[in-house]
């Protein structure tokens, strides 16, 4: 379709990955290659030196690959993206070329556990310096800028607490520092936020939540913003080699075509259920941005689309309490991960965020007692009977004699 980037979101994600090939399909078919032959040994240098185009090698580039990484970018309204094999390459990518030995990141506080690790563990071996603070707080991010702060790196919704960070103040704050803000917009998918519109200047995604979907791949992407970090990213990609697979772009392609309507009916969903949550006597807090007692409430409102289909809370008996709930639930599947059809329920301090450490996860307002939901497309007056009977065990559990 001509000027894609013109139509509305829903029409993208329908029609923005399609590479046809000269038999017409209606999808971007799979290329399960991994090399491409030229047809004489100039060809095959022209396209090592750029002065042809075409493809060569799959980690370098490839058909399926590419109409995902176009989808994505179209959505996103950025100039190009880049498919990962997972969302940490994604990130990792992302940090390795934008930083170097010396440079100094900050970095929100309550993020995807090995985003923590990966930044403390690793990129600090590498001589990279950083500052883990609430990123909410603006003047705690001013402060903790230093003369070397080249990346302010956020997630929000963060995971698992759902603190909303406020991506036009930050994008001012880095900007006006000579610094960059990378938004991990997993949480949202394009269709929910578009960090670039607000002023990022990189999203990376875990493809393997919302925007494929169906719990059944592994991917990441980078979005750029500019000519220039494609080619610097790219560069990056493929020489530390994380790039997705053709049968993973597929998939990940396939998932897009529905993720408008999913993203609905997720928000639809998780707003019910927060507000069931919200008024049960055994809830002592619920974290969802759409509920007016949400901290960042109106960052939320500002900035967001639609609330997502996560929530956090806790329940008054803790996490005794809580692990009573895990145990009893029947239609939330018990597992890690965030984003798909099927409604899953997880415990973060022990699970998606307990590589962090208790010392971080208690500055990042982690608590032992904390439980996540990832509210699917289910019925949900099914979904809120299935809590409501789980529910009811905590409560006779605690009146049990110990
Ligand atoms: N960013 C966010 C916000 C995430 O939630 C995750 C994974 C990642 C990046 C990493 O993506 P991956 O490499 O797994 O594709 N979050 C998970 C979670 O909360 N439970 O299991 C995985």
């Amino acid at each position: 379709m001509d000027d894609i980037r013109k139509h509305h979101q829903e029409t993208q994600c329908i029609h923005a990955s399609l590479k046809s090939d000269e038999t017409g399909t209606v999808v971007t078919p799979i290329y399960q290659v991994s090399t491409f032959s030229f047809p004489d040994v100039d060809h095959g240098a022209d396209l090592f030196a750029d002065r042809k185009k075409g493809y060569i090698y799959t980690r370098m580039a490839n058909p399926t690959i590419e109409s995902l990484e176009q989808a994505v970018a179209v959505l996103e309204d950025g100039y190009n993206g880049l498919g990962c094999s997972s969302g940490m390459a994604a990130i990792h990518t992302t940090l390795t070329a934008m930083l170097s030995a010396g440079d100094h990141l900050i970095c929100s506080d309550a993020v995807y556990g090995p985003t923590t690790t990966l930044i403390r563990d690793v990129l600090m071996r590498f001589g990279v310096q950083a500052t883990f603070v609430d990123t909410s707080d603006l003047d705690a991010v001013r402060k903790a800028l230093r003369p070397e702060t080249k990346v302010l790196y956020i997630e929000t919704p963060g995971n698992p607490t759902m603190v909303i960070s406020d991506i036009k103040a930050l994008s001012g704050i880095a900007h006006k520092w000579g610094a960059r803000l990378v938004v991990d917009n997993t949480f949202m998918s394009p269709i929910l936020q578009q960090p670039l519109k607000h002023g990022a200047d990189v999203v990376v995604h875990s493809m393997t939540k919302f925007l494929n979907g169906h719990a059944d791949v592994v991917a990441g992407m980078i979005v750029v913003s500019s000519e220039e970090d494609y080619k610097t990213f790219r560069s990056v990609l493929d020489e530390t080699g994380g790039v997705i697979d053709p049968f993973n772009s597929f998939l990940v392609s396939r998932g897009i075509k529905t993720l408008a309507i999913r993203m609905q009916r997720h928000c639809e969903n998780a707003t019910k259920m927060a507000e069931f949550l919200g008024t049960h006597p055994l809830v002592d807090r619920v974290y969802f941005p759409w509920l007016p007692s949400h901290p960042n409430h109106e960052v939320a409102k500002r900035q967001m689309n639609g609330p997502g289909g996560v929530i956090s809370f806790e329940l008054k008996g803790g996490l005794k309490a809580g692990k009573i709930l895990m145990n009893s639930v029947k239609f939330h599947m018990l597992a890690v991960s965030l984003g798909g059809v099927e409604t899953l329920i997880e415990h973060p301090a022990s699970m998606t965020h307990a590589t962090m450490g208790s010392e971080a996860r208690k500055k990042a307002r982690i608590t032992d007692g904390l439980v996540r939901i990832s509210v699917g497309i289910e019925n949900i007056d099914e979904l809120i009977e299935d809590l409501e009977r789980a529910l009811a065990k905590v409560k006779a559990s605690t009146k049990s004699p110990a």
